[in-house]
This record gives C-alpha cells, structure tokens and sequence, in this order.
C-alpha cells in the first residue's frame, strides 16, 4: 500500500489522511491498521491528565520543546470529551502550541468524538499506531481524564502523568477513586500559586492511605510551573527515567500485552456483533422487540436464549 511507505517517510498529509481513514471507521480501516503493525512497538506513550485548566497544555508544550533540543519527534494528540464545553480548549491547545506549527517533527492532532463513526477509543489507538509507525519517538495524549471513554483512552499510555494545581482538594476527592489510582507520576503544577506545598502533602497522604501506608509503593509527585518553565526539565527527565524501569522490570511489556489483549478482544466481539445482528435482521426487528418486552409478552431472558437456539440450529453460531 502506497500510504503505508508515505507514512513511514513521516509524510504529514499520508499521516493525516490515515488517521481520519481510521478514526472515520472506513472499510480501509481494517487494512490500514494491520499493514501498519510490523511498524509500530517503538514510540513512547504518556498520557497528560487533569482537570481542567490545570496547566496540561502548557506542560506539553515545554515536552515538545525538550524532545525537540534532543532531536526527537514528538506527536501530540488532544482528546475532546465531546462535551459541549470543550470546544475552546481545543482551539487554545492549538494557539498554545503554534509555536511548533511549522516544525515538521512535531504533529498535533485534536480527537473530538462528535461526528466520527469509529468513535474516540478508535480513532485515538489508530492515531497512536500510525504516529508510532511513522517515526514519532514520543507520543503525548492529553484528556482531562473524567468518564469512561478518557479512562479507556489514557489507559493506552504506557505512562500516566496526573496534573493538580493548588485550590483544588476537592476536585482531587471527586477524583481519587479514579484517576488517581492509575496515575504512575503526580505533577503539583502552577507552583509559583500558594498552597503547591499544602497540595503536595495532601496527595502523599491520599496516596499513602490508599498504599497501605508503603512508602515504596507510592508514585513520585513532582512539582513545577509549566508558565514559568522551572521543574518542567526536571519532570520530563523523571518521566522518561520512569519508563525506562517500567521497561526493565517488564511492566511496560505487561501493560502492552494487556491493550493487545482488549484489543483482540473488542475485534472479536465488533465481528460477532455484526454477525449476530445482520442474521437477527436486528435493525427492522428491534423496536417489535421492545414493544413486546415492554407489554410484557415476552421476557428478555427466556426471548434471547430462543432467539439463540434458533441460530445454533442454522448452524450460525
Ligand atoms: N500561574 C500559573 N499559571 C499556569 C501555569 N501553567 C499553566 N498556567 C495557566 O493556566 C491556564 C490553563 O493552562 P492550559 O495549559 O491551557 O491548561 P489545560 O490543562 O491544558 O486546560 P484544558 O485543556 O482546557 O483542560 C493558562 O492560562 C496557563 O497560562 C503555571 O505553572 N502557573
Ligand atoms: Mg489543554
């Protein structure tokens, strides 16, 4: 495939066109994704999360810079939650980070899940595959990290950075059955504010609590101003110091099995759906259904099972 060779010669537009063939759920998708996979494996994944405001931009921004001072390549992509109240961050994600618009070993990409087919997990790992087939050595997903599919998103980071400003204890109680519990680093970010100190404690012993009380096992909370560019170097290098332990204590390995793994398991389960509901002629079929659940005619259970056994004896499962 003549896209496939222009994406490995980290051609902008045949990496564009590729992620939205992607995130579209085109009949190329299908394709496309497994000529790239001999290609990929060799990019890092972080994740950027926090609520809001938090300064999550701005970090990335100064990432992109380091990585650019050591000549790597580095892609970016901004999640949209698709809420309604997220279309301005999108668009100062990209004024913020125009700074690099003109580098081409720079690529960001905004995800917004209204109108694409695939939908965000989708187009977000497809996005990731063609940048790491690409040559990107870095790959940055910035979420504010609420609801389910952003779980889902960051989850495909092999390392979760968690970004707090001071002023905000209790978004991190609404937060702390969450997000915190996967975070691999904590960043007290605008540290030039008052209260970083207070904020820095008031993790610790959040995250002791939920430890055990093992000092070991909690993750390292960095502090820096993203504005003001100090303790930005600082955590960048502890990210990457961070990654590569996860690689050597095989972790990282482990992590990626487990994405392989939903991975398989969600090409399984789209196919079977799609099967099972073109021979259940589901779409012509389905609201006589639930108008007979609903008058109680039929019970779901005992509807389904026969609705099954009649496929089994036409041999379709
Ligand atoms: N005082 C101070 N302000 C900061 C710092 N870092 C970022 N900001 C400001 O905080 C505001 C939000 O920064 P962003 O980088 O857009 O935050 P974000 O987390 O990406 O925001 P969303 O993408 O909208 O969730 C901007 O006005 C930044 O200039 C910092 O270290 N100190
Ligand atoms: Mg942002």
């Amino acid at each position: 495939m003549e896209l496939i060779e222009k994406i490995q010669l980290g051609q902008i537009r045949a990496i564009a066109k590729a992620i939205t063939l992607i995130e579209n759920n085109t009949e190329e998708k299908e394709k496309l994704i497994d000529a790239l996979h001999p290609f990929t494996g060799n990019a890092y994944v972080i994740g950027v999360t926090g609520p809001p405001g938090a300064g999550k931009s701005t970090i990335v921004d100064r990432f992109i810079q380091f990585e650019r001072d050591r000549g790597k390549k580095i892609a970016v992509i901004a999640v949209d939650p698709s809420s309604p109240f997220s279309g301005g961050a999108i668009l100062g994600d990209r004024l913020r980070m125009q700074t690099h618009a003109t580098d081409r070993g720079v690529f960001i990409r905004s995800m917004a899940s209204r109108g694409h087919l695939g939908g965000i997990s989708t187009g977000t790992s497809g996005a990731i595959k063609v940048f790491d087939a690409a040559g990107f050595d870095t790959i940055i997903l910035e979420t504010i990290g609420v609801g389910q599919t952003e779980v889902e998103v960051i989850e495909m980071a092999d390392l979760i950075l968690l970004t707090l400003v001071p002023g905000m204890g209790d978004e991190i109680q609404a937060m702390k059955a969450g997000i915190m519990e996967i975070a691999d680093l904590f960043l007290v970010n605008k540290s030039d504010l008052d209260g970083a100190d207070r904020l820095k404690s008031e993790i610790e012993y959040m995250l002791m609590l939920g430890s055990g009380m093992n000092e070991e096992a909690i993750p390292p909370i960095k502090m820096a101003s993203a504005k003001n560019n100090t303790g930005t170097e600082e955590l960048y290098i502890s990210i990457f110091e961070r990654l590569n332990l996860f690689k050597e204590s095989g972790l990282l390995a482990n992590r990626r099995k487990i994405r392989i793994q939903k991975e398989i398991e969600h090409i399984f389960a789209s196919k079977l759906k799609e099967i099972l509901y073109t021979r259940l002629n589901m779409k012509e079929n389905i609201n006589l259904w639930i108008e007979r659940v609903y008058n109680r005619e039929i019970r779901p259970y005992t509807f389904v099972n026969e609705k099954m056994m009649e496929l089994k004896k036409e041999n379709v499962l």
